[in-house]
């Protein structure tokens, strides 16, 4: 059963029962239409009502069933949605949880709507790279402002009732209560059954001057969309809404759908969701492993990382200590974050209320002794073994039994700083992105002997924190700087070739990257890297030099923060200026190699960056450094800027066709060691990733 029938008086209650989330499979479709030509039949029941289960009415359409002969399968949530509109007995919504996509679909497809207040309603299917495929895109802005209605289609993000409910101008909602919209809906039945009103969204005016407001929000979107289509088709359909009849637009919407449902980039946006999702579950461990409490958090370093990592835990609610050698450093790091802070409660994004019950759950500390009682200790000092090596020794003699050890660590072994300690079954990495407070993505590294229990309370945690978690295997820059590394080479190669800064990031940001490899290098600043290489270079003489990047450095062009890089800057702007500068540090490098110019196109340049993050990516997947190529993906869509909806670098890898890559890779071999095993393997097999 996939719905749940019962009446209570004059009212029949029509259940969505299909945890967790309520999806519209074909069962539920079923359901609905059973269910509702039963209360048809009923001459007792007056009017319906159409509910969730468990406080959740409906995520939409089952995702799981795009693609295959289930989505087309009778009835079609049209079908349904026209069944509840042309309902002669009133059909009322009752809204609780999530209704998202379909969910919303079918609950403008009823004849009024109660809703908890709290519960969260949208359309994010453009997250999907889909437009909503059931009247969502021309029901929606005739209930609410068109400038509400669009930004809700456009963009995806869900409102809470509480808020849509404050312009005295909706429709959405007829009544929007505290609590138990079931009990409300019913009620609400009972007085519009007496009455005998129905009102069809459909038959609803849009507001004709709508228009005039989806301009610069098309403006926007067009900046913004990359190569993505979704959100600028959803934008076509709501000017439909307001200047095309109703029937007229939902044809446009329907083929619209059908385009975008068969599309790569549609399967490249459910690959990323489903990909997120795969990433929690970790093979072999139970799904019964046991989760440490962890209540009380302690970050060591008050340094940049360290404070990010501070505020993201606050940001939770959950107290930590922050512990610093020096009352200096220690006032330093929380005046950063009292700062960051201040900037949020600046623009409007935080009260000035909620900045004071943050800082309060910051306890900072010089003493070790401080953390006796801590849960999880999360270490962010200097990159120096010697360091780790006084700071673990200190974390395991003062920390209780039970309490877990992470490191921060982005290069050092993690497998080295667990034998610091007594206690190497509770230690792993956490390794957040800069600045941790803002980046989703979390590396958890998994070292060899970390417990079970450990890993799976690090997941948990991840998810207190609201990180996308992925689990890497220890090496050298874990998985997603192991990659970028070679992406950064192939990057330098290409400009030692012949290629631009400009040329590169234009032809890489039209792949989809929000920025490329050199405007990025400006923006992060390049001394840190610079210090980082200087340090491998002394311990590794043979280690090829990154020389055009270390020529910049000498210059002291470190990028933005000194007002040149590889590019230029005017005072106190960001916009990347193509630098003679640097031109002519370029040709200098080629005179001085005796290195002639060769164009390479925008194709072959983003080829050369994409598939060197391949190449390494199977060489990761390989190893059991990565535990599934989604994984893969995962890490460089959270943490490093791919663009969604190529659906990762592993999966973009798999649409052009692995034989294709291999090749390529093979004719850019520049290091002699030719393709991955695995990819050679795959595409002599004519397998994927997958
Ligand atoms: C649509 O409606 C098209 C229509 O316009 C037209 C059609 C003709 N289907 O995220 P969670 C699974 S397009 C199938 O971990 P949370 C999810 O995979 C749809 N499965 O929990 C996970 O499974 P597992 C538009 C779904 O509490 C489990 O449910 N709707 C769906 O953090 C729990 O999910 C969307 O895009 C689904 N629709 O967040 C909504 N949704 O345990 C997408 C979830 O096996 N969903 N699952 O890993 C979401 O945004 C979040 O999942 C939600 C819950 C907020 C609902």
């Amino acid at each position: 059963m996939s719905t749940q029938y019962s009446v209570a008086g004059s009212v029949a209650i029509i259940r969505l029962d299909n945890p967790p989330v309520n999806g519209l499979g074909q069962s539920v479709r079923a359901g609905i239409v059973r269910d509702l030509s039963r209360a048809l039949d009923t001459p007792d029941v007056e009017a319906i009502v159409l509910a969730g289960t468990d406080g959740v009415f409906s995520a939409g359409a089952d995702i799981r069933e795009f693609g295959t002969s289930n989505a087309g399968a009778e009835p079609s949530l049209h079908a349904v949605i026209e069944a509840l509109e042309d309902s002669p007995k009133p059909v009322v919504a009752a809204i609780e949880g999530t209704c998202f996509g379909g969910g919303l679909e079918l609950a403008l497809a009823t004849h009024h709507r109660v809703a908890t207040a709290a519960s969260r309603v949208g359309l994010p299917e453009v997250k999907l790279g889909l437009v909503p495929g059931a009247g969502g895109t021309q029901r929606l802005p005739r209930v609410l402002d068109v400038r509400t209605a669009a930004e809700m289609i456009t963009g995806g993000a869900p409102r809470t009732a509480r808020a849509l409910a404050a312009d005295p101008r909706q429709r959405l909602f007829d009544r929007v209560v505290e609590a138990d919209a079931v009990a409300a809906a019913i009620e609400f039945a009972r007085e519009v059954a007496g009455r005998g009103v129905r009102t069809r969204v459909r038959d609803l005016a849009v507001d004709p001057g709508g228009a005039t407001v989806l301009g610069a929000l098309r403006a926007q979107l067009t900046a913004r969309s990359r190569g993505f289509a979704a959100p600028l088709l959803a934008l076509d359909l709501v000017e439909k809404a307001i200047a095309a009849l109703f029937d007229v637009g939902l044809a446009a919407e329907g083929a619209a759908f059908r385009e975008l449902v068969g599309g790569v980039q549609s399967a490249a946006l459910r690959h990323a969701f489903f990909a997120e999702r795969a990433a929690r579950r970790v093979p072999g461990l139970a799904p019964d492993t046991p989760i440490r409490d962890v209540r009380q958090v302690a970050v060591v370093g008050a340094g940049t990382m360290g404070v990010g990592i501070a505020m993201t835990f606050v940001d939770a609610g959950i107290p930590v200590t922050v512990l610093e050698t020096s009352q200096e450093a220690l006032d330093r790091g929380l005046a950063t974050i009292r700062r960051n802070y201040q900037s949020q409660v600046d623009k409007g994004k935080l009260a000035a209320i909620v900045l004071e019950q943050r800082m309060a759950l910051l306890t900072p500390s010089v003493d070790y002794a401080a953390l006796a009682d801590v849960d999880l200790v999360i270490e962010a000092v200097f990159e120096d073994m010697e360091v780790k090596r006084a700071v673990f020794t200190r974390l395991d003699a003062v920390t209780k039994p039970g309490a877990i050890l992470a490191t921060n660590t982005s290069t050092l072994d993690v497998d080295q700083i667990a034998a610091l300690t007594g206690r190497p079954g509770d230690v792993l990495g956490m390794h957040f992105f800069s600045p941790a407070n803002v980046m989703a993505l979390l590396e958890i590294v998994r070292a060899g002997r970390t417990s079970d229990d450990v890993l799976a309370t690090a997941l948990a945690v991840a998810q207190r924190i609201g990180k996308t978690a992925v689990v890497s295997g220890v090496c050298d820059g874990f998985i997603g700087n192991r990659m970028l590394a070679r992406y950064r080479r192939a990057a330098q190669l290409m400009l030692e070739a012949g290629a631009t800064p400009e040329r590169i990031d234009s032809a890489i940001e039209g792949f989809g990257y929000a920025m490329g490899p050199f405007r990025m290098a400006d923006l992060a600043g390049g001394d840190i890297g610079w210090a980082v290489r200087k340090r491998r270079y002394a311990e590794d003489p043979d280690m090829p030099r990154d020389v055009l990047s270390d020529t910049l450095c000498e210059m002291g062009r470190f990028g933005q923060k000194t007002g040149a890089g590889w590019y230029d800057y005017e005072p106190g702007r960001r916009a990347a200026i193509p630098s003679p500068v640097v031109a002519e540090m370029l040709a200098d490098f080629r005179r001085q190699w005796d290195i002639r110019s060769v164009e390479i196109s925008d194709e072959e340049i983003v080829q050369r960056l994409v598939f060197a993050l391949v190449d390494e990516g199977a060489r990761i997947l390989d190893e059991g450094i990565a535990l599934r190529a989604s994984d893969i993906d995962v890490v460089y869509l959270a943490g490093y800027g791919f663009p969604r909806h190529r659906g990762g670098p592993m999966f973009h890898a798999d649409t052009v066709g692995l034989d294709r890559v291999e090749d390529a890779v093979r004719r850019f071999d520049v290091d002699g060691r030719g393709p991955a095993p695995l990819l050679a393997r795959l595409a002599a097999e004519g397998g994927t990733f997958r």
